[in-house]
């Protein structure tokens, strides 16, 4: 018996030190509301939604950006808004970073807070409300973010370890899961490729020569290779791009439609066909693809991945711009 309260406090004080070693938490701190009466008489989330909005109106592949932007933001470092720094080495500059876009709603809405209560409202936050706000205005249905979130000092290229699009599910359900995420929350949140675009450069050996064969990826509806080789022509300089989801009508909704696709054997990236082929995520591809329970999980997994790693209270800084720290 006191074998066994030993054993459990002894685990107890592990974690409790690991935590204050890593000095970051899973959404420790965070709430919902926390802004509430501190930005004058603006409410912050009104102020953002009103920005993003906008934003929308304008271009609505803002979603892909802003989801791309979330996933690579938090992945990396924690919800630091540390993807948002410049300098000669920052994540920015890694390799997967190359096509992140959006950076400038993000300060735009940085700049409107800033004017109504300087100092306030974090970058990381603002991430993870856009987001929020960009998915419902796509039809993906609205979800409550926790806020309170801290911006980090840090951001270094060589901490971005992303997986690539040929990782495999096992690979990959690993690649969450060292951040928190389960292997149902990653096929939800894999299922952000419901909108957004990938260059030809990132599939292209799925369309000539996968695996080294010099054959197509087998696994590739024959009517999607032919659509997908014609606008990504071999020895041609420019990189194309194409849906992530191929259904024409649903490329800018957040919806179930992309899970419909790789059923038909139409994912784009080989993980995304790999998702829909392998035992380890196929049943929950199928579910979600037959069912109406999408935009549910997918909150619920967007809400997940947005309180990994945070810093909150002392922790962290509020930046007064999104691109540098406040010492820099
Ligand atoms: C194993 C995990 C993942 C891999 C390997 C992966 C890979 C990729 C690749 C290669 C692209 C194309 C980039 C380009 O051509 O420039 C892409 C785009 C995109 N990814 Fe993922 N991704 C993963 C998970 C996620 C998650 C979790 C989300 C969000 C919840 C997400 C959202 C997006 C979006 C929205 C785009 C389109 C961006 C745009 O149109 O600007 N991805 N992803
Ligand atoms: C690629 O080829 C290697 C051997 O040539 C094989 O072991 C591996 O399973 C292949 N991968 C896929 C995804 O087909
Ligand atoms: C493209 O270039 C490669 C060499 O880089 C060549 O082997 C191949 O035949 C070319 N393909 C076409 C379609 O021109
Ligand atoms: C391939 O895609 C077409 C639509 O383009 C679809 O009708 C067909 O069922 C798909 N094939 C497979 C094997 O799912
Ligand atoms: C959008 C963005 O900031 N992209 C950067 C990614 O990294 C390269 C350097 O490798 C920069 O030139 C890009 O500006």
């Amino acid at each position: 018996m006191s074998k066994g309260v030993g054993k459990f406090t002894l685990a107890a004080v592990f974690i409790i030190l690991f935590a204050a070693l890593c000095g970051r938490s899973n959404g420790d701190g965070l709430q919902v509301g926390f802004y509430r009466g501190k930005c004058r008489f603006t409410d912050v989330e009104t102020a953002v939604a009103a920005v993003i909005s906008a934003s929308y109106r304008r271009d609505p592949t803002i979603t892909a950006a802003l989801l791309r932007m979330q996933f690579h933001d938090c992945f990396v470092n924690g919800c630091d808004a540390s993807i948002l720094l410049d300098g000669s080495n920052s994540e920015k500059t890694a390799i997967p970073n190359l096509s992140v876009r959006g950076y400038e709603i993000i300060e735009s809405a940085k700049r409107v807070l800033e004017k109504i209560c300087a100092g306030v409202v974090s970058c990381a936050d603002i991430i993870v409300m856009a987001t929020r706000d960009a998915v419902s205005m796509s039809g993906g249905g609205r979800y409550t973010v926790q806020t309170g979130r801290k911006d980090g000092t840090v951001s270094l290229a060589s901490n971005v370890d992303l997986p690539p699009p040929s990782v495999s599910v096992s690979d990959s359900i690993k690649a969450f899961a060292a951040k928190g995420l389960n292997a149902d929350d990653m096929v939800y949140l894999i299922g952000g490729h419901t909108v957004g675009v990938a260059h030809c450069s990132l599939f292209m050996d799925r369309l000539y020569n996968f695996n080294n064969t010099g054959k197509p990826d087998p696994t590739m509806n024959a009517t999607l290779l032919a659509t997908l080789r014609a606008r990504c022509p071999q020895n041609v300089t420019v990189d194309n791009t194409a849906n992530l989801d191929q259904n024409p009508l649903s490329s800018l909704t957040v919806d179930n439609s992309y899970f419909k696709q790789i059923l038909m054997r139409r994912g784009v990236l080989q993980i995304d066909q790999e998702l829909a082929l392998d035992p380890l995520s196929s049943p929950t591809v199928n579910t979600i693809a037959k069912g109406s329970g999408f935009s549910a999980g997918f909150a619920q997994a967007m809400m997940k991945l947005g309180v990994v790693q945070v810093l909150t209270g002392k922790q962290g800084e509020i930046r007064r711009v999104c691109n540098a720290t406040l010492s820099s």
